[in-house]
């Protein structure tokens, strides 16, 4: 992409609503603009990364043997009249009637719609187990929407749905997203701590947060230092295995969010206790037979009785993940992407644009990146070096490809990696091969 022709409106001030750093930053660097409040319109460069959380997310969902579907925004209100929670959810959720009067309201997630889908197509044992997944916005009337897209009212999330015929089997269940969820969250580059926690509205006695430490973070938590060391499972996993001693390594040591920390156990901990902030990237929830019980969901077991779905459910905030992760990974000068998730690999800066010879060696290098399948950046507008570097510090692509009249001279460009400013001075083609290794 040609920066000259990429809409990108990035901005030098920082703008006044923003109080924590990946609002400011995002709205810097033209990757969203609000709407009205808690409600944002994706331009192209943020867009560009949260399709890449998206994919990261969906590959470790089909990995865990999830399977893909798509439910819609809007809902019926009776499936939620059936489940008990039309009048319990109270106004944080968006209720529409349409031309016939009929109630209807914008989703706040789905286990209704699931529950009914599955119920109406799933009869017998022989259907289980399933674990199916969506990822949809959302629509939650927060009281305070709040620190740009981390907060939203509008906001996109991966929601799984597990439906198993008893317990242990939900458990495995439950394991497997476990896992899926620590895989996800490392692909990013982020240590998302399972921390046990409250099942709010969505209800249930078994549930994790997995929450990443920064101090801009919402909630309050603990949790024991040995965590930060921990091995944050690298090679692949195989889901058929029993993964209850991974989620027991987990699970076995302290963490909690502030409306479940212990007093006993933290003092237990001593000096290997952590207090700090952190933000929710996603949480599970086993429910048992909460939702097939009230609706009704119930398949012939093999001696023919009826039996309650055993649920699950299992969400991860993807588009308060794209502000997370700048919180986790950022400078004073901008965001630093991790290369899993950046909108580009490189930036392809051309110092003297209108120059013969630094036109000629950027267009060779950028059609040579594009043709190795790298995805590029290229700064090809006329203007000051300082703003382009600045620019491209802002946008925090993960390498600086650099071509000036005077390097060229001797036959050099300069590559810098914005995660450790570490600079090499070197050929061209030796700065392909490096980008294309
Ligand atoms: N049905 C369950 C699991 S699918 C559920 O809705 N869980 S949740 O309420 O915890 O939401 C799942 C994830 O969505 C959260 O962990 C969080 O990362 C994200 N999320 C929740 N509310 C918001 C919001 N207002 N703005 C942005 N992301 C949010």
């Amino acid at each position: 992409m040609r920066l000259s022709s990429f809409f990108m409106p990035t901005m030098k001030e920082t703008p006044a609503e923003a109080q924590i750093v990946s609002h400011r930053f995002m709205l810097r660097a033209g990757m969203v603009r609000q709407s009205s409040a808690g409600i944002y319109s994706w331009l192209p460069l943020g867009f560009r990364v949260l399709k890449k959380i998206e994919q990261i997310v969906r590959e470790e969902q089909d990995a865990a043997g999830c399977q893909e579907l798509l439910m819609p925004t809007i809902q019926p209100a009776e499936i939620w009249r059936e489940s008990g929670r039309y009048d319990d959810y109270g106004q944080e959720m968006l209720r529409i009637s349409d031309r016939h009067d009929r109630d209807m309201l914008y989703g706040p997630t789905n286990e209704e719609q699931i529950t009914q889908i599955f119920r109406d197509n799933a009869k017998s044992y022989r259907d289980l187990p399933k674990l199916l997944y969506h990822i949809q916005w959302k629509f939650r009337d927060e009281i305070r929407p709040r620190f740009g897209v981390m907060r939203g009212r509008e906001f996109l999330m991966k929601d799984s749905y597990s439906f198993d015929l008893d317990y242990a089997a939900a458990r495995r269940s439950y394991n497997k997203m476990f896992v899926a969820y620590l895989r996800t969250f490392s692909r990013m580059g982020l240590k998302a701590i399972p921390m046990q926690a409250d099942t709010g509205p969505i209800g249930g006695d078994l549930s994790h947060e997995f929450i990443i430490l920064a101090e801009t973070g919402e909630s309050e938590i603990a949790c024991d230092k040995a965590f930060l060391d921990m091995d944050w499972l690298g090679e692949e996993t195989d889901y058929e295995s029993d993964l209850q001693p991974t989620v027991d390594s987990f699970t076995a040591k302290y963490a909690a969010t502030d409306e479940k920390r212990d007093a006993d156990q933290e003092k237990a901990l001593g000096d290997r206790l952590a207090v700090a902030r952190g933000i929710e990237v996603g949480h599970i929830f086993y429910f048992g037979t909460k939702y097939s019980k009230a609706m009704n969901a119930v398949v012939t077991g093999p001696e023919g009785e009826e039996i309650p779905l055993e649920m699950g459910s299992y969400g991860i905030g993807v588009s308060r993940l794209v502000a997370g992760i700048i919180e986790a990974s950022h400078d004073e000068n901008g965001i630093i992407w991790p290369e899993s998730v950046a909108p580009f690999k490189v930036g392809l800066i051309n110092l003297k644009s209108g120059d013969e010879a630094c036109d000629k060696a950027c267009d060779g290098l950028y059609g040579d990146l594009l043709k190795a399948g790298v995805e590029v950046l290229y700064d090809d507008r006329s203007g000051r070096a300082g703003v382009k570097f600045a620019d491209m510090d802002l946008i925090g692509l993960p390498w600086q490809l650099v071509v000036g009249p005077r390097g060229l001279k001797d036959g050099i460009v300069e590559l810098k990696n914005r995660a450790t400013g570490e600079r090499q001075e070197l050929s061209p083609e030796a700065a392909m091969a490096k980008l294309t290794a």
